[in-house]
C-alpha cells in the first residue's frame, strides 16, 4: 500500500490527490485501517507544523474537512452491523472540546462491528453523559478528548458518574490525542486506547469476551 504517499498528500493538504489514491488502495485490497493508520501519521505531522507556525488554523480545519471525506470513504466499506447487538456503549466528546474526527472513527467502527453506540456529539457536558449512562444501562461509555483541558473535564464525568453511584457498573475508557497511562491515572478510567483497534479489544474486554 502506498502508505507514504497517502501521508504526504494529507500534510500537502492535496484533497483531490487522497480521496483519488483511497479509493484506488480500497479498491485494491487495501486494509481500511491501514488507510487510516496513514492519515493519522499525516495529521500528527500537520499537528506539528500548527505548533512550528508553520501552518495556521485554516491549514488545520482543511487538514480535519480531508480526514473526514476519507473516513466517509473508509465507512462505507467497513462491514455493516450484524442484527444481534454486542452491547451497549455511550461515547462523546467531553465538554470543552470539540474534536470529533477520532470519535467519529472510533463510533463507525464500533457500529460497524454490532454494538449500538449512542454518540453524544462534542462538547458534551458531564450531566448529559450522566443521564445518558443511567437513562440506557450501557456497561461502557467512550471519552474522547484531545486538548489539555479535556483531561479534567473527563475526570469530572468520571467523579459525577461515582456521585450517581453508577461507576461500579460503568467501564470507562477514554482516548484522543497523546492519551497515555498517566492521563488515565489522572482522570481515574478504567483503561485507555490511542486507535480503533485498542477500541475494540476494550469493549470485548468489558463485555467479558477477550
Ligand atoms: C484537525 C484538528 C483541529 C480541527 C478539528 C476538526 C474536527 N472536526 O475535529 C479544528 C480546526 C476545529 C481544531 C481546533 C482546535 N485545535 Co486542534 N487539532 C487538529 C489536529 C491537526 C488533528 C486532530 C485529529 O483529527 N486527528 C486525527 C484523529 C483520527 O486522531 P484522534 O482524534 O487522536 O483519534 C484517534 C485516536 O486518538 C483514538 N481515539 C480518539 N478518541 C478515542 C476515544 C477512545 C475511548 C479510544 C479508545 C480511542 C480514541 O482513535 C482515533 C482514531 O484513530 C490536531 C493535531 C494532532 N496531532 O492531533 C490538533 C490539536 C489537537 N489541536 C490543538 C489546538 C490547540 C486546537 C485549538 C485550541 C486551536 C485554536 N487556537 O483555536 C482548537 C480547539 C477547539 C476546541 N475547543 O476543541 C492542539 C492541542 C494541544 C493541547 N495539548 O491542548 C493540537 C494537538 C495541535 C497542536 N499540536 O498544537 N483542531
Amino acid at each position: 500500500m502506498k502508505k507514504n504517499e497517502i501521508t504526504q498528500h494529507l500534510v500537502d493538504l492535496n484533497e483531490l490527490e487522497i480521496l483519488d489514491l483511497v479509493r484506488k488502495e480500497l479498491e485494491g485490497g487495501a486494509d481500511p485501517l491501514e488507510v487510516l493508520d496513514a492519515c493519522r501519521e499525516g495529521m500528527i505531522i500537520v499537528g506539528k507544523r500548527f505548533e512550528a507556525g508553520e501552518y495556521y488554523l485554516p491549514e488545520l480545519i482543511m487538514a480535519g474537512e480531508i480526514f473526514s471525506e476519507v473516513s466517509e470513504i473508509l465507512r462505507s466499506v467497513i462491514k455493516e452491523g450484524s442484527a444481534e447487538t454486542k452491547g451497549t456503549v455511550v461515547f462523546g466528546t467531553v465538554r470543552g472540546d470539540v474534536h470529533d474526527i477520532g470519535k467519529d472513527i472510533i463510533v463507525g467502527i464500533l457500529r460497524g462491528v454490532g454494538y449500538r453506540v449512542h454518540d453524544l456529539g462534542t462538547n458534551v457536558e458531564t450531566e448529559q453523559f450522566v443521564k445518558k449512562m443511567q437513562e440506557t444501562g450501557a456497561p461502557i461509555l467512550g471519552l474522547s478528548g484531545l486538548i489539555t483541558t479535556a483531561y479534567n473535564s473527563m475526570r469530572e464525568v468520571i467523579e459525577a458518574l461515582d456521585k450517581a453511584g453508577i461507576r461500579k457498573r460503568v467501564k470507562v475508557m477514554i482516548g484522543g490525542g497523546v492519551t497515555d497511562e498517566r492521563v488515565r491515572v489522572h482522570t481515574g478510567a478504567d483503561a485507555y486506547g490511542n486507535d480503533p483497534t485498542d477500541a475494540l479489544k476494550l469493549c470485548a474486554q468489558f463485555m467479558g469476551g477477550n
